[in-house]
């Protein structure tokens, strides 16, 4: 394939909403990207990790060659070793000591290919994927529900609603390009928004109104709607009697579960009033569009949470219709096509499971020697297998389990026992690669793959390459087949295209199927490469015959189930997993932030991106702050039973009482101690197997650092044991955060060491204990490091701009200083990613005058893009004007 500098209309890799992307290659090995104006899922629009893909395609992080026992090797040696050693595993420990762990980053190709070698040829069960941790409880939910993982209805629904409730989402930084449209939706027709989340996120403070629910209590919300819509005559009781069964027992279990509006608003933790409002709110809006996310799915009551919200949707016939319906907002950018394929561990393929019909089905279609008959092990099953020697051999795609699977030390360590570790990665190191891996794997990264990805609205969207691929990465599809041939499976996995692949996938969605599976794309599966090539957007299901999409389901009934009837179901009364205890006093939330995607392996290598958030942190309320000795911007060492992390402190009121935040992002490649998965208990839901991530019991202890500074490189640095760091990436290189609180002169020699090939400019003071060093190669600034007593040391954004600057020698020892020579200050935090503007600059604005986001943006730019900033606009806003009064 050539590639010239033509523009590439593509997919974002990073969350569900899937926008359409304008690559246009800079001739330098770089892409100008823009978001595609046509794409039905964001019209133009990026937010600020979208936008800023063009700072992620730097290649010095990348694995670029296959590595086997830590040898470089070509791939034919590499593709023999991963057979051989396969088939090694399994003479010695049987199929099942195989397993697969795979990942919603993958293309829908390229899980189709790993499901089919690990299902029908290697004969192994247990495949899943990082969605067990993600979508997991929605898709039981759909299944329990609708017969079938299908989500009825589409983006549009936002533009056409009166309600939009939020569940468990925070839009406004992890789908928020939907959350704009809702935004824009409230300014052009009033459209009320409610958001439900014991946080106040960014996304609650634009809403009209927050309900702060008590972590797990959803169900019971839901619950007591269902029984007000009964008693007050609101249900369409024409659509329960057609195309619904177990609506009685559902209402009778739901009286249990919400008894009172009294007993409703104690197990909430909302005011009656709230309640009522709520209720009201729901009941007299027929377009209503309920909207959850990771609070609903991540919970050890997850599958409960999903068919109580679909259960009130259901009661009132508020499906499928336009402006109407439950709607689960995915994760990834290809979590719903890895659900397709039949990636988790209790599907087989294209939505079919394990009856023997089915198995049947799939083994002929496939023509496959070795189907699996039954369900494989769920994510956390299966790590648990791996830390006790069931599993034996693992093969790790496009996932960092190391650091996202709940009681992650334990299962780093896991890993470290395996025979066999495979890692199909785009990275050269991460913390899963460093638990070991025997193989590793360049796979071809977002630019350089193609194939498909199905966003949240069912919509199958090419991701089309627009680079060469680097050094030796492949495609993953091409790795594994290429596994596979060795194996003696060539004809069976003969691919020479995504396009193949997708045929063979589509072909398989319409195999048998009568109607009796809504995942039907076989309307697509004799398109011609170059069709595939130019597929335009589509959503789900597709027919043969027909080459227009589905804009929603069930809006007449409809459901796949057996009696084409959908399901009521009877929730349990919703307990959390643990309870808190006198060691354990408060609730841990985990989650996300705005700028920063999952493990950082890409974001964390854009400036832009890194500096609204530079280091973890805890959120805690400042009653919490006073409780446990803590200090505004100090630090607090977080533990639960089963890990620790320390965190800066952030006090605030975002976060209820007895409840704390911390974000996932960080790990071991970019902190000391910043680690959170290690703290999650991921105790799971019985339905989904999805671990609760948002309310493990932990505790808190103030951990002091009287010494404080900053390190800016080139390249890595391996800091010092003794520091606690974290590492962002800044124009040029990389900025570490830094605290101690030991006297630094023990750490001067390893601090030293970092720079011994440089020439250096040093300010040793131990009196004060005081280490400033600037280090240059070929006269440019390669480095720094500064460390002194915590407030005493000046701001690295300062010197930051400056690393690769040549300085005369005679100017070195002022940057000691840590000003900028010209005298010019650093504009701050940084607040509105796309344009680089800090919060100084806009407190400035405001002094000048602005009252509102649009004077803001008038006088700085910010916000005027993607708009991820709005919030903390209107924010810094009610702050000032809060100082003022
Ligand atoms: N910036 C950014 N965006 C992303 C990602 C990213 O890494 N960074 N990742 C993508 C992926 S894979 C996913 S899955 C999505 C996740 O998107 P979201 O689900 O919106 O994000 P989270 O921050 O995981 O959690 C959402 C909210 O659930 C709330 N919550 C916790 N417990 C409860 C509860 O019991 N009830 C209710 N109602 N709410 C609760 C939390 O306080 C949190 O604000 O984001 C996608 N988008
Ligand atoms: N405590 C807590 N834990 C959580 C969550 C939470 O809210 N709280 N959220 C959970 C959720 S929803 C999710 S989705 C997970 C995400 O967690 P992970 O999936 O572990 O995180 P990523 O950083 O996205 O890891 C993707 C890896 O795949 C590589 N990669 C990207 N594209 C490709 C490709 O095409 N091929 C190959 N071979 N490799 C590729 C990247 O370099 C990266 O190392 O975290 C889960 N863990
Ligand atoms: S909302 Fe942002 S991260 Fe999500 S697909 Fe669109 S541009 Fe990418
Ligand atoms: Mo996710």
């Amino acid at each position: 394939m050539a590639f010239g500098t033509a523009s590439v209309r593509t997919t974002c890799p990073y969350c569900g909403v899937g926008c359409g992307v304008v690559a246009t290659p800079d001739g330098q090995g770089g892409l100008a990207i823009a978001g595609d104006p046509a794409h039905p899922a964001n019209f133009g629009r990026l937010c600020s990790k979208g936008a800023a893909l063009g700072e992620t395609l730097g290649l010095s992080t990348r694995l670029l060659h296959p590595v086997v026992d830590g040898k470089q090797v070509d791939w034919a040696t590499a593709l023999d070793a991963v057979a051989s050693r396969l088939t090694e595993v399994i003479t010695t420990h049987g199929r099942e000591s195989v397993a697969f762990y795979l990942s919603g980053q993958l293309l829908t190709e390229d899980y189709y290919v790993a499901n089919k070698l690990a299902k029908g040829f290697l004969g192994t069960p247990h495949v899943d994927t990082n969605s067990r941790l993600c979508m997991a409880s929605s898709v039981a939910g759909h299944r329990r529900s609708f017969g079938a993982d299908v989500v009825p209805g589409c983006y549009a629904d936002l533009d056409e609603a009166d309600l939009i409730v939020l569940v468990g989402s925070n839009a406004a930084w992890c789908h928020p390009v939907l959350f704009q449209r809702i935004v824009a939706a409230r300014r052009a027709r009033g459209t009320r928004l409610i958001v439900v989340d014991p946080r106040r996120t960014a996304t609650a403070e634009e809403a009209d109104r927050h309900l702060a629910i008590a972590p797990g209590q959803d169900t019971v919300l839901f619950a007591h709607l269902l029984t007000q819509l009964a008693d007050t005559d609101a249900l369409d009781r024409a659509f329960i009697e057609t195309h619904t069964t177990g609506f009685g027992e559902t209402l009778a279990r739901a009286r249990e579960i919400a008894p009172s509006l009294a007993a409703t608003a104690t197990r909430t933790g909302l005011s009656e009033a709230e309640v009522s409002e709520f209720v009201g709110a729901w009941r007299d809006t027929d377009k209503v569009v309920t909207v959850y996310s990771q609070g609903v799915n991540q919970s050890a009551q997850g599958t409960d949470k999903v068919t109580s919200i679909v259960a009130c949707h259901l009661a009132t016939g508020r499906i499928g219709k336009p402006g109407t319906g439950p709607l689960s907002f995915t994760g990834q950018p290809n979590a719903m096509g890895g659900r397709e394929v039949g990636g988790l561990a209790n599907m087989l393929a294209a939505h079919m499971g394990f009856a023997p019909a089915e198995v049947d089905r799939v083994r002929r279609f496939w023509n496959a020697p070795h189907i699996v008959t039954g369900e494989g092990l769920k994510a956390v099953d299966l790590f648990d297998a791996v830390a006790d020697g069931r599993i034996k051999a693992l093969w790790v795609m496009g996932t960092n389990p190391a650091v996202s699977l709940p009681r992650a030390d334990a299962v780093r360590t896991a890993l470290q026992t395996l025979d066999l570790l495979l890692v199909s990665e785009n990275v050269v190191s991460n913390d899963t690669l460093g638990a070991g891996a025997h193989v590793r794997l360049p796979a071809a990264a977002w630019s350089e793959k193609d194939g498909t990805v199905t966003n949240s609205e069912r919509r199958i969207s090419r991701q089309r390459a627009v680079l060469p691929r680097p050094g030796e990465a492949k495609p993953d599809w091409w790795i594994l087949s290429g596994v596979a041939a060795r194996l003696g499976y060539g004809a069976a996995f003969a691919y020479t295209s995504p396009a193949a692949i997708f045929r063979e996938h589509a072909a398989l969605s319409g195999f048998e199927n009568d109607g009796a599976r809504a995942f039907d794309i076989s309307g697509l599966a004799d398109l011609g490469d170059e069709e595939y090539d130019a597929l335009a957007p589509i959503q789900w299901p597709v027919p043969r015959g027909q080459r227009e999409g589905t804009v929603r389901l069930f809006g007449a009934g409809g459901f796949v189930t057996t009696d084409g009837r959908a399901r009521f179901v009877p929730a349990a009364m919703p307990t959390l997993a643990a309870a808190v205890s006198p060691r354990y006093p408060l609730r841990l939330n985990t989650g996300r932030i705005r700028d920063q995607w999952h493990t950082m392996t890409r974001t964390g290598l854009s400036p832009r991106l890194g500096a609204h958030r530079p280091e973890p942190f805890v959120e805690v309320h400042p009653d919490d702050v006073a409780r446990f000795g803590l200090s505004d911007g100090g630090f607090a060492k977080v533990e639960t039973a089963h890990g620790e992390a320390v965190l800066r402190v952030v006090a605030t009121e975002v976060v209820r009482s007895g409840e704390i935040f911390a974000p996932i992002h960080w790990t071991a490649e970019t902190s000391s101690h910043g680690r959170v998965g290690p703290l999650v208990a991921g105790a799971t839901d019985p339905y989904s197997g999805q671990p609760e991530a948002k309310a493990t019991p932990a505790t808190m202890t103030p951990v002091t650092m009287r010494r404080a500074g900053f390190a800016l490189s080139r390249g890595p640095l391996s800091l010092p044991d003794g520091l606690w760091w974290s590492r962002i990436a800044v124009a040029g290189g990389f900025a570490w955060s830094l605290a101690s609180d030991a006297p630094i002169e023990a750490l001067v020699p390893a601090i030293r060491a970092l720079f011994s090939d440089c020439e250096c400019a040093e300010l040793h003071d131990p009196a004060r204990d005081v280490i400033r060093i600037a280090a240059f190669a070929d006269a440019r600034l390669a480095g720094a490091v500064f460390i002194g007593p915590a407030g005493q040391v000046p701001r690295w954004e300062t010197l930051a701009p400056m690393v690769g600057e040549a300085f005369a020698p005679a100017t070195r020892l002022a940057l000691l200083s840590g000003r900028a020579p010209d005298g010019a200050a650093a504009c701050g935090p940084l607040v509105c990613a796309c344009f680089s503007v800090g919060r100084d600059a806009i407190l400035a604005a405001v002094a000048a005058g602005a009252t509102d986001t649009a004077a803001i943006g008038a006088a700085v730019m910010a916000g005027t893009n993607c708009g991820s900033c709005l919030p903390e606009l209107k924010r810094l806003l009610a702050e000032v004007s809060r100082a003022a009064a």
